[in-house]
């Protein structure tokens, strides 16, 4: 029987679209799935005369592929992918590739590559961006575990990913053991901030200007032509046109409390861990969390009391206005969402190409936008920049942009708004381009209840003081160390 190329495990959503764009490449696969009967539902519906053929048994899909095997892993993120590397260690061979390409933490993934390596086979974490569409299509994705690994099954993941306008492939080599999964959560995390964003700009819209969907679908449409064209802004102008079966608003009978599967909240625990100010994008994730406590924001609606909002003066200005806020918030929650990646790079030890990762992004993916075409040639440019707002280009971007951001800012703080993802983005710009910060402050608080010492403008770096404030401590002060 003829051997086949690549294997899968998992004909879910993301795995059956993922094996059929595979075979459209001029793959052949050889599918497996824990439920059998989904097997064999795929295979002879969907996957009917196509090389794609179904497996009962891991021992089966083993038996059926070229060596080395390349096995895609398309199943819940957590334990079962555990479960299944448990079992697949036994049944494959030296020099086989096992490829999770599921959402799963890039902790877990730098554990199973050490786990994968040491049975002798290579490991391959890779983040897939771009839901249903995007695996059948073309997804965005982003592979990490053993280099050994990529020169073998890169030719498959470059015919089977996105690519932009100029042919670039969106998909390249990100790092060792969990860079993939890091990069991918960050991805996700991006993704929060910019749909948080859009709803801050939208709720404005609604609740400021008095504006019906049908209004504000027009103004995301015109806003798509220009530097915020991007998948999220297009789909926002669809869902705001989208009429109900009685042809009213559908947006408006979408009960408002959000989801969310835990990629965000992982990426905001990573940029406490690597004590880098992901603000914008935590907002974005407390957000959903505040917005879940529907029942008791019901209750504090009735009892707490603000301004009545109304807007008056000129609506088009406005919404210029709006439209940089929303400009200048994104390029804050991409520079933030890049200085986590180069902090992360430094801590783990890989080289990540930010270039490239913008390029990884621009197709293919929920956040693809012609604005990541800029952030590549900003990194391409200068990749050792610290931070993206001190590019030439995004830092002539966000100086044009930010009087219209402020006056946007000003409005709903007085109007009784909430925006937090504009407004701690804006805290954000304006506390980085601080040299005299607060916190020698805080520093004198920290020394006179802890005896934490501080540093003198006077002295060198590195030289700590530590100062007797009531006259009743002692001499004798903590050690000095930040975590
Ligand atoms: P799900 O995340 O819903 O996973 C369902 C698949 O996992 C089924 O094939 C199921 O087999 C299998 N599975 C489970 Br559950 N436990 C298993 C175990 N112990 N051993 C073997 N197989 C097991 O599917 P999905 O939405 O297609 O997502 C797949 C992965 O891709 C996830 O990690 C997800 O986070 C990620 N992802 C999803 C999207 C998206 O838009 N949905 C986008 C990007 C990434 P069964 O049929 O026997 O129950």
């Amino acid at each position: 029987m003829e051997q086949m190329d690549v294997g899968l495990i998992g004909l879910a959503v993301m795995g059956e679209n993922l094996v059929m764009n595979m075979e459209s490449r001029g793959f052949s696969v050889c599918v497996y799935n824990r439920t059998v009967s989904k097997t064999e539902t795929f295979v002879n519906g969907r996957a009917a005369g196509k090389r794609i053929r179904g497996a009962k048994s891991l021992e089966e899909l083993a038996a059926a592929l070229k060596r080395p095997r390349k096995i895609f892993m398309m199943v819940k993120a957590g334990g079962a992918v555990d479960e299944l590397i448990g079992q697949l260690i036994p049944v494959l061979e030296p020099g086989d590739i096992l490829i999770d390409a599921g959402n799963s933490h890039f902790r877990d993934t730098m554990r199973r590559t050490a786990v994968v390596e040491q049975a002798g086979l290579l490991y391959i974490g890779t983040g897939v961006s771009g839901g249903e569409e995007g695996a059948l299509k073309g997804p965005s994705m982003m592979p990490g575990g053993s280099p050994k690994a990529w020169e073998t099954v890169r030719p498959i993941f470059e015919a089977i990913c996105a690519r932009v306008e100029d042919g670039a492939a969106c998909c390249g080599w990100v790092g060792e053991n969990g860079a993939g999964h890091f990069v991918k959560m960050v991805h996700n995390g991006i993704e929060y901030g910019d749909m948080q964003l859009i709803c801050e700009a939208y709720l404005l819209m609604r609740d400021y200007l008095q504006m019906t969907p049908g209004e504000m679908q027009a103004v995301f449409a015109e806003w798509n032509k220009g530097e915020l064209d991007s998948y999220l802004i297009q789909i926002t102008a669809d869902i705001l046109g989208y009429e109900d079966t009685d042809g009213t608003p559908l947006v408006d009978r979408i009960l408002d409390t959000a989801g969310q599967k835990g990629t965000g909240k992982w990426t905001g625990i990573a940029a406490l861990e690597e004590g880098v100010p992901l603000t914008l994008i935590g907002e974005a994730v407390f957000s959903r969390c505040l917005s879940a406590q529907k029942e008791e924001r019901e209750e504090a609606s009735l009892k707490l009391k603000g301004p009545a909002a109304a807007f008056t003066g000129d609506r088009e200005a406005f919404l210029k206005d709006l439209q940089n806020a929303l400009y200048a918030s994104k390029i804050i929650s991409y520079a933030q969402g890049y200085a986590l990646l180069r902090a992360a790079g430094e801590h783990y030890g890989w080289k990540l190409d930010f270039g490239a990762i913008a390029l990884m992004w621009r197709g293919g993916c929920i956040i693809r936008s012609v604005f990541l075409k800029k952030i590549k040639e900003a990194f391409d440019e200068q990749p050792e920049v610290k931070n993206l707002l001190l590019t030439p280009y995004f830092g002539s971007e966000v100086r044009r942009a930010q009087e219209g951001w402020r006056r946007v800012c000003a409005a709903a703080l007085t109007q009784g708004i909430a925006l937090p993802a504009m407004c701690s983005g804006l805290a954000y710009y304006d506390a980085y381009r601080s040299a005299r910060s607060s916190a020698n402050l805080l520093q004198a608080q920290r020394d006179y209840f802890g005896a934490h010492t501080y540093e003198r403008v006077d002295a060198p770096r590195g030289q700590f003081f530590h100062t007797n404030w009531t006259g009743e401590g002692g001499s004798t002060s903590a050690s000095t160390y930040t975590v």
